[in-house]
């Protein structure tokens, strides 16, 4: 419950791409009516390597579902279901639509037996300042399961043929802003055409190994609306002018090791480049 408050002040401050947030509030206080995750579903042990319905409702601060969900061009609208490994080893980032009385449900397949973190953030269609927050539970799949080591800080990445490579080292520091060009060829080293998805030329999402604190920032379309990602009155859009390049905002709130899933649609499909990321 403290998290999903803290959640929503950090959300009002990132205006649309805030953190799930650390820090504590350290008085007692009477609970706060906040949006929860309820009806959690699988209440078990999902199993391993074959798809079940992950589900859950939205609980408003009245106890309501929420139903209504902000729509329009750009990727801060409806319900994004982001699920990782506790040793960010894998992700799954998906916008399931929203069924009859607020319930969402996806097809999810765990790889690996574990520890798994759910973080939903949400758009709601609600009148005031509240763009979005987020809310997190763990899910368990399997029995056991060993957690991996990160890999480190490597500056290129190939999936399905595609080469995503950082143009220079970036150095990171917590709480600055900073623009990471990016370079995406196909396997005959041409630029990559990216296609908007989802709102956006490209999603990077951000977990902070261990307390797995969440960010999330767009690579947006020259001209796009309702796409850009702000803290404060610093923007960290990203922009992408031309094929083959990314220009990632990058701004993460502690130091530490981050890990960076990067993610675009080529080819008609969604590629996903990790990064693991030294933030000082
Ligand atoms: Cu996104």
């Amino acid at each position: 419950m403290r998290r999903a408050v803290l959640g929503l002040a950090l959300a009002l401050v990132a205006a649309g791409c805030g953190s799930g947030g650390g820090g504590g509030l350290t008085q007692r206080i009477q609970p706060a009516r906040v949006y929860a995750l309820a009806g959690v579903q699988p209440a078990g042990r999902a199993p391993v390597g074959r798809p079940t319905t992950v589900a859950f409702t939205i609980q408003q601060p009245s106890g309501k579902p929420l139903t209504q969900f902000r729509t329009g061009p750009g990727p801060h609208t409806g319900v994004h279901v982001i699920i990782v490994r506790d040793d960010l080893s894998t992700i799954v980032h998906q916008h399931p639509p929203v069924g009859p009385n607020g319930r969402i449900s996806l097809p999810v397949t765990f790889p690996r037996p574990g520890r798994y973190r759910m973080l939903v953030d949400v758009y709601p269609a609600v009148g005031g300042q509240l763009r979005n927050f987020q809310l997190h539970t763990d899910l368990r799949a399997g029995v056991g399961g060993v957690r991996r080591p990160l890999p480190p800080p490597q500056s290129e990445a190939t999936v399905d043929g595609y080469r995503v490579a950082m143009a220079r080292e970036p150095h990171l520091v917590a709480i600055q802003p900073a623009l990471v060009p990016f370079k995406v060829t196909d396997a005959n080293g041409r630029p990559a055409a990216f296609e908007p998805w989802y709102g956006a030329l490209a999603h990077a999402i951000f977990f902070h190994a261990g307390n797995l604190d969440y960010f999330h920032t767009h690579v947006c379309a020259p001209g796009a609306t309702g796409c850009a990602s702000l803290l404060g009155g610093s923007s960290i859009t990203g922009r992408s002018s031309r094929p083959g390049v990314l220009n990632v905002g990058v701004l993460l709130p502690e130091p530490g090791t981050w890990r960076l899933f990067l993610q675009t649609q080529v080819g008609g499909r969604v590629i996903t480049a990790p990064f693991t990321l030294k933030v000082h």
